[in-house]
């Protein structure tokens, strides 16, 4: 399978390394406006380097495109890479409104190929492991939840967008954090937010905290921070608190998963530390592996992806509700939001 990557920043060096690890898939060709990153990326992964995306598209004959642009640009990429007839894998956030996600979708759609989007916290081994024991029903049936993100990691120093955009941790980080509470609960009926900015010198909100009601009963909290100063820090673990009718299980900081339904069970979930990969990073380092893996899974048995582009638009949703029901202090009806 041959694919082709637009966006050869911070980020996109993970992928390469992700899909260096990938039976049966090249990358034979990377692209960025910037002449260094992709000159640079491409010597390293051993690639050819092209300034523009169309021309790549023209010129190279691809099973796939993986998006890893910043938001902005994601539109006329995903748009431009369905009328070249490709699959499109594409970073999260998906789009900056539900109008520019609905439009890749129907484009994707109307070449009847696969859009995958790079949502990747739910393939994080540890947040896995716990997805798993909860659909095995390890504690009966759930009835509420607390998945939580909290830290004072900087962020800023490697992604500075993230310091200066109108909205950062709902978007950049609170969006996977919704993403794993919809994989544990399902979708989501009404939503009410919190937002504060702690850091005096970043422009959005640093601070969210979300109380969701899920389809099927199970109430939960989504609570995200960058203005936690925790020791240890645990950036970039996500904790889980879940309730159930036989039991609770808990994914605590350090990557431990405890199970009590009368006996106690605890296992060390930690994720692998690939060659290549550093700590802390290395748990979004070995789940973006993961999630390449399963979109190639998809490709391969023509399955929809877990976070496909119309699986993901109700993980936007709750983006745009977070956003509006901290600004107008109101609970929104998520069944009229999408
Ligand atoms: P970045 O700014 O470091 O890199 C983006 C690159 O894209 C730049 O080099 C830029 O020149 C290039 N680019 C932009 N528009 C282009 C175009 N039209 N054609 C060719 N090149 C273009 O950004 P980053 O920090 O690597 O983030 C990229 C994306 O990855 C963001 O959406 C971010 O939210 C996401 N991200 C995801 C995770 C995760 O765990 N899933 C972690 C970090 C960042
Ligand atoms: O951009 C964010 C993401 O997707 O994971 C962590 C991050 O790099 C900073 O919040």
């Amino acid at each position: 399978m041959k694919g082709a990557l637009i966006g050869c920043g911070f980020f996109a060096q993970n992928q390469m390394h992700g899909w260096a690890g990938i039976e049966g898939v090249e990358i034979v060709a990377v692209c960025d406006r910037d002449p260094a990153r992709r000159n640079e990326t491409a010597t390293r992964f051993g690639a050819r380097p092209y300034a523009d995306a169309a021309e790549m598209l023209a010129a190279e004959d691809l099973d796939f495109v993986d998006i890893a642009t910043t938001v902005a640009s994601h539109r006329p990429l995903v748009e431009l890479a369905a009328q070249a007839g490709v699959h499109v894998i594409c970073q999260k956030p998906f789009a900056e409104t539900m109008e520019d996600a609905r439009a890749m979708i129907a484009a994707v759609d109307a070449a009847g190929k696969i859009l995958m989007v790079h949502d990747n916290f739910r393939w994080q081994s540890a947040v896995r492991a716990a997805i798993q024991a909860v659909r095995d029903g390890a504690i009966g049936t759930p009835f509420f939840g607390r998945v939580s993100f909290r830290s004072g990691y900087d962020v800023f120093s490697g992604q500075p967008y993230l310091a200066t955009d109108p909205r950062f941790i709902i978007q950049d980080l609170g969006i996977h954090i919704l993403d794993v509470a919809r994989a544990l609960f399902g979708d989501v009926t009404t939503l009410s937010a919190t937002t504060r900015r702690i850091n005096s010198k970043i422009r959005g909100e640093d601070v969210a905290t979300m109380l969701l009601e899920h389809e099927n009963g199970v109430t939960s909290v989504v609570d995200c921070s960058y203005a936690t100063k925790r020791q240890p820090e645990t950036f970039p673990e996500t904790l889980l608190e879940i309730d159930g009718d036989k039991g609770t299980l808990r994914l605590d900081a350090g990557y431990r998963l405890v199970i009590q339904t009368g006996a106690e069970e605890v296992r060390d979930v930690a994720p692998a530390v690939l060659p290549w990969a550093e700590r802390p990073w290395h748990n979004i380092q070995k789940s973006v592996q993961l999630i390449q893996q399963h979109f190639v899974d998809c490709l391969r048995s023509g399955m929809q992806p877990e976070t496909s582009g119309h699986d993901n638009l109700k993980t936007l949703a709750l983006v745009e509700a977070a956003y509006q029901s901290a600004a107008d202090r109101t609970r929104i009806d998520m069944r009229a939001a999408e």
